[in-house]
């Protein structure tokens, strides 16, 4: 220890003598994601000038890295003593794992590997006052007034992650990004100790990559005419007339992946086949079944020109992958596989002689044989394939690893044959889904995906033993960009549904708490304004829910964080510091409409939340459902049916929607009572684009006070494009005859396999049902 370091460890001990009011009570620090084990011990470093940096070879990218880190915005000096140290540590058994230990006078790193010591590197980092990340940490002599800012809490901590892969996708086909933002993209995922960029680089809508052998791909392919305006469901379709597009040079890719090999992240390239590939047929016409003259897709969905399975096709992938193999030393190429209607190839003479000289059943089987036959040929050149969950139609590639999208069925059906798997349902992983009820969040395809439910993913299907769970290798969020042009806005989607995502790949089961988590993502959000990174902050959202007890009905307002306070108003007035506070659940007696709002002593914190009880004859009453709602799309339950609440019109996933998929459903609500019913309505999802489909049928049946019956049978119009249906039902009574009603029983048929030439074609169609209106 220098004199110096002494004479200012001194300084320290007297300065907190001299005032008890500021001795500084350890906390657990609030790092993201949360590590395996950490232990508080006395004592600070602190950040004093000069610190020493040592480091050798073994950890040059991680040492490199902090060596960069502290330096910006030139506050520290560094020298080559040894404060901080890299050690090689061959007894730590994860050789992404690490040990941390910040001593007084020392911070040692210990790591088998530096990518070990490059996430301790990430660790340290959250322990520095959010400023270094900008280097606007002006003047770290401050250090000893400010000990909680400027000097490091002696802590020991012992990491390593769940899974080895770690990842977040981002899809540059249907919007494209400059190469500066997917080097932010891949240090947000080096941030968070998150080890592979899926880089989606094909699509119906733009080739984004350069291919030196075919400059078309250039010149047409990288490039659509126009652009849908709005929503996909709005009508009729508007287009925008802007030529839009663009592509990396081969040049930028290496340069992206070199930054990314900077910090330890693989890039996975994907070259989207035998589906997806609507604008390298636009370039060149004999790719695909028809030799038809199409041109680079302007608007979203699945496309129907598909790459034809004749030789012509193999020779052009196989040339693409000789330039995308040396650009990527990923042992992975991404080859897509996804979504690819078999219409064409059932009408191509020279798909069907395929399928004759190769002795295949039929189309599905024919994908098979494209996949493997790309798979051999990528095999053969030291690579290794992924593809969606698609590739396990008709028999899956030998070697080949399965990325779960639609659901877990892929991953549970890969695991037993077996193969590994990515997980990335789009219940818990697609980040183009909305994050909030609020109707104030930009427009997003769909869906609904908030924070806890991210968090709440556990990528082990439940269906899998322990020796079939070892293929799972982890998990990824995926950021699909059709509605997503701007990079504030990828940033919006992404953030904080990665901070998530991230300690769901690393961190321990038992270390997970979602209370804890989102007051780490409050703190956490500080960093992220110094990085200048958008972020959606829902945290000082409400959520509540109608709760009903020996026959009365309650709503509880919850906060997201514990510790805020909740006001609120009951009459549809607007909520400030005067309204009520919340304390307990509030009766509910009639149709009430409540606003809340977190506030701190002076503002409002988050948006304000809104809910419409709309008080009807079943709210509160008995509910059975003869099957179980999909796990991922249960919503409140069978009880949220009859709660009065609606559920929003494009969010299906929000938790007044109930999702059953492929099933016919009975439903039974027993009123508890004979009453005199007139109505009932109700609403189904029918985004056909997810397949989700209204019922066409549905049998309804009444059973009156004496016992007898009243049964009806109602067909929906589901053939249109409207993404709600509606049942709106009026019993039909004989005039003058009142009659009165104890049980409502209704039977709704699934839509069934969804058929050729519509969206999902071949697949189970969902069911989405809303809330039950008696009245
Ligand atoms: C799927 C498509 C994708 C699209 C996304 C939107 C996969 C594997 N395929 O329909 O092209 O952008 O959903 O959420 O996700």
């Amino acid at each position: 220890m220098s004199f110096k370091k002494i004479v200012v460890l001194l300084v320290f001990i007297s300065f907190l003598y001299s005032c008890e009011s500021k001795v500084y009570v350890a906390e657990i620090p609030q790092i993201i994601p949360t590590p395996s084990s950490q232990t508080i011990n006395e004592g600070y470093f602190l950040l004093e000038n000069p610190i020493g940096l040592s480091y050798d070879d073994t950890f040059k990218i991680s040492g490199d890295f902090l060596r960069k880190y502290l330096q910006k915005g030139n506050t520290i000096q560094l020298t080559d003593n040894d404060d901080i140290q890299f050690l090689l540590d061959e007894t730590i058994e994860n050789p992404e794992g690490y040990k941390l230990s910040i001593q007084p006078f020392k911070i040692i790193i210990s790591a088998k590997t530096d990518q070990g010591a490059f996430y301790a590197v990430q660790t340290l980092r959250q322990l520095l006052p959010p400023e270094f990340e900008n280097g606007s940490f002006s003047d770290i002599s401050t250090s000893l007034n400010t000990s909680k800012n400027a000097s490091i809490q002696c802590m020991t901590i012992t990491d390593a992650p769940l899974f080895q892969y770690r990842g977040m996708h981002l899809d540059v086909a249907r919007h494209q990004f400059s190469v500066d933002f997917i080097k932010q993209y891949i240090d947000a995922i080096a941030m968070l100790k998150m080890n592979t960029f899926h880089w989606h680089l094909t699509d119906d809508q733009g080739w984004r990559i350069e291919i030196k052998k075919y400059p078309e791909l250039q010149e047409i392919a990288a490039y659509r005419n126009e652009t849908l305006i709005g929503h996909y469901s709005d009508q009729p379709h508007q287009f925008d007339g802007k030529r839009y597009g663009g592509f990396y040079t081969q040049e930028e890719v290496k340069d992206v992946v070199a930054y990314a090999q900077s910090q330890h992240v693989t890039v996975i390239p994907e070259i989207e086949m035998p589906g997806h590939a609507q604008a390298a047929i636009s370039a060149y016409p004999n790719l695909g079944c028809t030799g038809e003259q199409v041109d680079v897709a302007q608007k979203w969905g699945v496309f129907e020109h598909i790459f034809c399975s004749k030789d012509d096709t193999f020779d052009f992938l196989e040339d693409v992958l000789d330039e995308v193999i040396p650009l990527f030393p990923s042992e992975y190429i991404h080859i897509g596989g996804d979504e690819a209607p078999k219409t064409n190839w059932k009408r191509c003479e020279q798909c069907q002689n395929r399928i004759k000289t190769e002795g295949l059943k039929d189309e599905h089987e024919l994908q098979n044989y494209f996949i493997t036959r790309i798979e051999k040929y990528l095999n053969s050149k030291g690579k290794q394939i992924i593809g969606w969950d698609e590739i396990l139609e008709g028999g899956l590639a030998p070697n080949a690893t399965v990325m779960s999208w639609r659901g877990t069925k892929g991953a549970v059906e890969a695991a037993k044959q077996k193969h590994n798997v990515v997980m990335t349902p789009t219940s818990h992983c697609y980040f183009d889904y909305y994050q909030s009820t609020n109707p104030e969040e930009p427009i997003a395809i769909g869906g609904f995906l908030p924070l806890e439910k991210v968090y709440g993913f556990n990528p082990i299907p439940s269906e899998l033993s322990a020796e079939e769970s070892k293929y799972i290798l982890g998990a990824q969020g995926n950021l699909w960009t059709e509605y997503i042009p701007t990079e504030d806005h990828v940033e919006y989607m992404v953030f904080p549904r990665i901070l998530a995502m991230s300690e769901v790949v690393w961190s321990k089961n038992e270390n997970k708490d979602y209370t804890n988590f989102v007051k780490r993502v409050e703190n956490f959000n500080k960093r992220l304004d110094v990085l200048d990174i958008n972020y959606a902050n829902h945290l000082y959202e409400i959520e509540g829910e109608l709760i009903s007890e020996e026959n009365k009905n309650y709503y509880k307002l919850y906060a997201t964080l514990e510790d805020k306070t909740i006001y609120y108003t009951l009459d549809g007035s607007p909520v400030n510091l005067f309204s009520h506070t919340y304390t307990k659940p509030i009766p509910i007696t009639e149709s009430t409409k409540i606003k809340a709002a977190v506030f701190d002593t002076e503002k409002r914190l988050g948006n304000v939340f809104s809910e419409t009880i709309n008080y009807h004859k079943a709210v509160g009453k008995k509910i059975t459902i003869n099957k179980t709602p999909h796990k991922s799309y249960s919503g409140c339950g069978p009880e949220g049916l009859i709660n009065g609440i609606s559920g929003s019109d494009s969010r299906y996933g929000d938790k007044e929607w109930l999702g059953f998929w492929g099933e016919d459903l009975e439903i039974v609500i027993d009123l508890g009572e004979n009453m005199d019913i007139n109505t009932i309505k109700t609403r189904f999802h029918n985004v056909q684009g997810q397949w989700i489909y209204a019922p066409s049928e549905i049998f309804l049946e009444f059973i009156l006070d004496d016992g007898s019956k009243l049964t009806d049978k109602i067909t929906l119009n589901n053939d249109n494009s409207n993404d709600v249906i509606d049942l709106d039902y009026t019993i039909p009574k004989p005039k003058n005859m009142g009659i009165k009603i104890k049980t409502i029983r209704l039977n709704i048929t699934n839509y069934g396999t969804i058929p050729d030439g519509k969206q999902g074609a071949g697949q189970k169609a969902w069911t989405f049902i809303d809330e039950i209106i008696v009245n």
